[in-house]
C-alpha cells in the first residue's frame, strides 16, 4: 500500500510534483501519483479524498495553481497531514496559489511549502513518516549530511580555483 498520496490539479503541475516523487523514490517511500482537479471534476476529487485513508496514505502532498483549492479540500476530508505546494503562475507569480493554500481556517491546516517547492514537500512528507520509522530517519540524516558535504566541496573548489574560474 502506498504511504503517500501525490495529487496535482493538472499535468502542467508535473515538473514541480515530479521533484516530490524523486525524493520519495530516493528514500524508498511508496506513493501513488494522480492528476485530479477539484474544480473540473469535483465528484472524482471527493472520491479520491474520501478513500485516501482506507488506501493507507499517511500523508498527502497536493499541488495546485491559481485559485488552488485542492490542498485545502484534501485537508478538509483527509484526517492526516496534508502538504500543499503552490504553483508559480504567469499572471500573479504564484502569490495567488500561495495565499489560496496557506490561508486556511483554524482547525484545517495545510503545511505549505514555498512556491514550486516540490522537493521540500517530499522531504517534509518523509520527515513526518520518519517519526514512526527509525530506518527512514537514518536515511534522512544521511541525506542531510550529503547536503553539508556538497557545500563543503563547493567551498573547497572556490578556495582552490578562485571565483573567476569557478
Ligand atoms: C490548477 O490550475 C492546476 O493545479 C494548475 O496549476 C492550474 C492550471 O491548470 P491548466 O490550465 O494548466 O490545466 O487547477
Amino acid at each position: 500500500m502506498a504511504k503517500v498520496g501525490i495529487v496535482m490539479g493538472s499535468d502542467s503541475d508535473m515538473p514541480v510534483m515530479a521533484k516530490a516523487a524523486e525524493i520519495l523514490d530516493e528514500l524508498g517511500i511508496s506513493y501513488e501519483m494522480r492528476i485530479i482537479s477539484a474544480h473540473r471534476e469535483p465528484d472524482e476529487f471527493f472520491e479520491y479524498a474520501k478513500t485516501a485513508e482506507e488506501k493507507g496514505f499517511k500523508v498527502i502532498i497536493a499541488g495546485a495553481g491559481m485559485a488552488a483549492h485542492l490542498p485545502g479540500m484534501c485537508a478538509a476530508i483527509f484526517p492526516m497531514p496534508v502538504i500543499g505546494i503552490p504553483m508559480h503562475t504567469t499572471s500573479l507569480g504564484g502569490r495567488d496559489s500561495l495565499y489560496s493554500i496557506v490561508q486556511m481556517p483554524t482547525g484545517i491546516p495545510v503545511a505549505t511549502v514555498a512556491i514550486g517547492g516540490g522537493a521540500n514537500a517530499g522531504i517534509l512528507a518523509a520527515k513526518i513518516l520518519s517519526t514512526s520509522d527509525p530506518q527512514l530517519l537514518d536515511k534522512l540524516k544521511k541525506y542531510t549530511s550529503s547536503l553539508k558535504e556538497s557545500v563543503i566541496k563547493k567551498d573547497e573548489r572556490l578556495q582552490e580555483v578562485g571565483y573567476k574560474a569557478y
